[in-house]
């Protein structure tokens, strides 16, 4: 297949293009190098030390003798991305160019601001791309399980049937995402819905619960071909985190009570899952919602499993739960569904103790680079003292 990678120079873009160029299928990438600006707007970078796109795509060319394709622009200029989807025509677009940190959209009016028009946009671009220029082409979106919050109801994949007054429908599922960014993710699920009804275009909405893990198949071993790796408050995620911290010797940062409950799917896992939406697309009309992610733990359940990993390693891992920067639940109920993507053939890969060393280990490689400056939490989901809000 022709497979179109939106945000092919981030952590899960770089993997999925090599994945889907080593099966065979004609891959370009789509990057404007927003998460490298972004990183040195905050005086951050990843930990693992990556080349750069075009640096990297050459060493792909040279170990595997494949191509990909590049395309270097932004998706908020809707010319360019008529002029990609024109050029390459793509039968699959897998979309990950979003910025995609919940505290980076929390920092300020312009951050909020800029995180929604750059998702809302750029996305709204890609189907009015795909509507002019490759009206059959499947759409595989990744949205995020942050998108339901955590309702005191089992969470249903993308849709609910309801039963209000004697009458019954099958509708959306509420929304109650907790940033900008969430919120910036809802919205495009709203317009590819609109989108689908209205031109017939075909999509899959994968609401991706949070990504851990550094090693791919094709990246394994090769630290020339090796994805970023962020541990920072802004673009790092929590379990990916916490590895770190417990290599440098930094307490776990568990924010308040660690109660907060999510679910959590491996790297190659999320690799596993595109594949199967994009080999088993969608119909013509049709917005599917998947739920994807494998697991669900709270977060000191996760701080308690990188202490005994740790301790195994000879490492005295300290967890501290500082008063938690977010407005969000520290205790809730959370019982989110998972059967499409299983039935679709998904075969989760758990994390288990194997799993956790080998993070570890590749994480000790490059403990040298950790910039413990970025580590704590600075930004604040409550308005500064001092301003009427509440
Ligand atoms: N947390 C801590 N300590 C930390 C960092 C986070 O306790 O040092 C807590 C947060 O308060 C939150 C939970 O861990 O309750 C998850 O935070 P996170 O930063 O790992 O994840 P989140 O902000 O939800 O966003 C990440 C990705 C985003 C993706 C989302 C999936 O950055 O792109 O959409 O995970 S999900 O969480 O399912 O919405």
């Amino acid at each position: 297949m022709r497979i179109l990678i939106l945000g092919g120079d981030g952590y899960l873009g770089w993997p999925t293009a090599l994945h889907f160029s080593v099966r065979g299928h004609e891959v370009a990438v789509v990057d404007n190098m927003l998460l490298r600006q972004m990183h040195t707007e905050r005086g951050t970078e990843s930990l693992t030390p990556i080349q750069s796109l075009q640096e990297r795509v050459a060493t792909w060319r040279q170990r595997s003798e494949l191509d990909i394709h590049t395309f270097i622009g932004d998706l908020t200029d809707g010319e360019f991305t008529d002029h990609v989807v024109r050029e390459f025509a793509p039968e699959a677009i897998v979309h990950y160019g979003e910025q995609p940190s919940a505290p980076y959209s929390m920092i300020d009016r312009q951050h909020a601001v800029f995180s929604q028009t750059n998702n809302v946009t750029g996305t709204l671009n890609v189907l009015f791309a795909m509507r002019d220029h490759a009206a059959d082409c499947h759409l595989v979106k990744l949205g995020t399980m942050g998108e339901y919050g955590t309702p005191n109801i089992d969470i249903e994949e993308g849709y609910i049937e309801i039963e209000h007054r004697g009458r019954k429908d099958t509708l959306p599922f509420p929304k109650m995402p907790g940033s900008f960014y969430h919120l910036s993710k809802v919205h495009d699920s709203h317009n590819i819905h609109f989108a689908c009804r209205t031109w017939g275009l075909r999509a899959t909405d994968l609401n991706q619960g949070i990504v851990y893990g550094i090693e791919t198949d094709e990246t394994a071993g090769d630290e020339e071909l090796i994805t970023r790796f962020d541990y920072d408050e802004a673009f790092g995620t929590v379990l990916n985190r916490f590895c770190v911290q417990a290599v440098i010797g930094h307490p776990l940062t568990v924010y308040g009570e660690g109660g907060q409950q999510r679910g959590f799917i491996n790297i190659r896992d999320t690799l596993q899952c595109v594949d199967l939406a994009v080999s088993n697309p969608a119909d013509g009309g049709n917005f599917r919602v998947f739920n994807q992610f494998t697991e669900v733990f709270s977060v000191l359940e996760l701080a308690e499993t990188v202490r005994a990993a740790g301790a195994q390693r000879g490492i005295d891992v300290a967890v501290e739960h500082l008063p938690d920067p977010r407005v969000e639940a520290e205790h809730h109920y959370y019982n989110p569904r998972a059967d499409r993507l299983r039935e679709l053939g998904l075969v989760p890969r758990l994390l288990s103790d194997e799993l956790m060393q080998s993070m570890l280990g590749i994480i000790e490689r490059y403990q040298d680079r950790v910039i413990e400056r970025a580590i704590l939490p600075t930004t604040s989901w409550r308005p500064a003292e001092g301003t009427s809000g509440v």
